[in-house]
């Protein structure tokens, strides 16, 4: 019996010597999964002379520029849906199954009746015969790396290059957190061993995946892990950041983002709050992230804000920078003396 992955490049090279268009849809919000799964598929495609385009919904963000032939990406506007409903023969999702998930390209995608998924998100539906949708895969880039070889077997045509390379490793690097998540499969590192055979540059990845940074974001995040509080215990954890002192290192408040995540890996703290001026007078916004003993997302809620258990964020009203850390350590350290008080683990 033939594997669905087979079954999709035997839809892609029927297309072959037509001037069929062949579309492919990553995920709203291309991550370098998406993005570098869809581009290295687009790549082969053309490279055996197929017509395909990759559309996006945005432009790559600033930590993905560094990826090659992204000048050869189509950003995705309304008025694009006529012209490419006629000329897409073939739609193929990736790093995504459902069209909910492809933001403005949703219609046109649901649009196109021959469709094939290339994914390796949880999912309920069978999507049939065109889908590939393994869970256990590290990434969708470990899938495309696996479509090509069989494509190069298919046509007996070399298609793997650099430039393949670099995309497809990206993928795999971004879906397995260089290599330390659960997701990291015996699969992805055979891969990377055939995709170091093209000379990709692995410290240049990895920089600018994980380690470019520019000059006002280290400032903030010394100032923000210089004012860190902790409790006589050390299992609450606190830091504050003043409108004024933002503004002096240059960065911008989206730059605070990954910082409460960082102050929660220290040893022994349990829940770390990072409260920030907004710049309404009074008006403190607080983000909490927690370990296994404390729900941030309950005590979120008590103050009219929400989100996950292990990540939570609140607005307060009506009190200062200073009031507010002196609140949030007090009453996180007496939930966190009952959570921990004997008799329990
Ligand atoms: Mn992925």
């Amino acid at each position: 019996m033939k594997t669905r992955l087979q079954n999709i490049v035997d839809a892609i090279l029927s297309l072959r010597h037509t001037e069929e268009l062949i579309g492919i849809f990553p995920h709203l919000g291309a991550d370098g999964d998406a993005l570098g799964s869809g581009l290295s598929l687009m790549l082969a495609l053309r490279s055996l002379g197929l017509r395909a385009d990759l559309l996006l919904d945005e432009e790559p963000t600033e930590q993905l520029k560094f990826l090659p032939r992204l000048d050869q990406v189509t950003v995705y506007t309304p008025d694009m849906l006529e012209q490419y409903r006629q000329t897409i023969k073939f739609a193929i999702a990736v790093d995504c199954h459902q069209a909910e998930r492809m933001g403005r390209r949703e219609e046109l995608f649901e649009s196109i009746s021959f469709r094939a998924i290339i994914d390796h998100h949880v999912y309920e539906d069978d999507y049939g015969e065109l889908a590939v949708i393994k869970t256990s895969a590290s990434s969708t880039a470990e899938l495309i790396f696996d479509l090509i070889e069989l494509l190069e077997q298919e046509t007996e045509q070399k298609i793997f290059n650099r430039d393949i390379a670099i995309l497809i490793l990206a993928g795999i690097i971004t879906d397995t957190g260089r290599f330390s998540f659960p997701s990291t499969t015996a699969r992805c590192f055979e891969q990377m061993a055939c995709l170091m055979a093209y000379q990709p540059d692995l410290t240049a990845v990895n920089y600018e995946l994980y380690e470019r940074v520019k000059l006002p974001q280290i400032l903030l995040r010394g100032e923000v892990l210089s004012r860190i509080k902790t409790s006589p215990d050390h299992k609450v954890i606190t830091s504050s950041i003043s409108r004024a002192l933002l503004e002096q290192t240059g960065a911008e408040d989206y730059d605070l983002d990954a910082l409460p995540s960082e102050m929660r890996t220290i040893e022994g703290v349990e829940v770390a709050f990072l409260l920030r001026e907004v710049g309404v007078p009074d008006v403190i916004k607080v983000n909490i992230r927690s370990k296994d003993c404390f729900d941030a997302a309950a005590f979120a809620i008590q103050y009219g804000g929400g989100g996950h258990v292990r990540a939570a964020g609140m607005t307060l009203e009506g009190i200062s920078l200073a009031e507010a850390e002196a609140m949030v350590m007090r009453e996180a350290s007496a939930i966190l003396q009952v959570c921990s008080a004997p008799g329990d683990k």
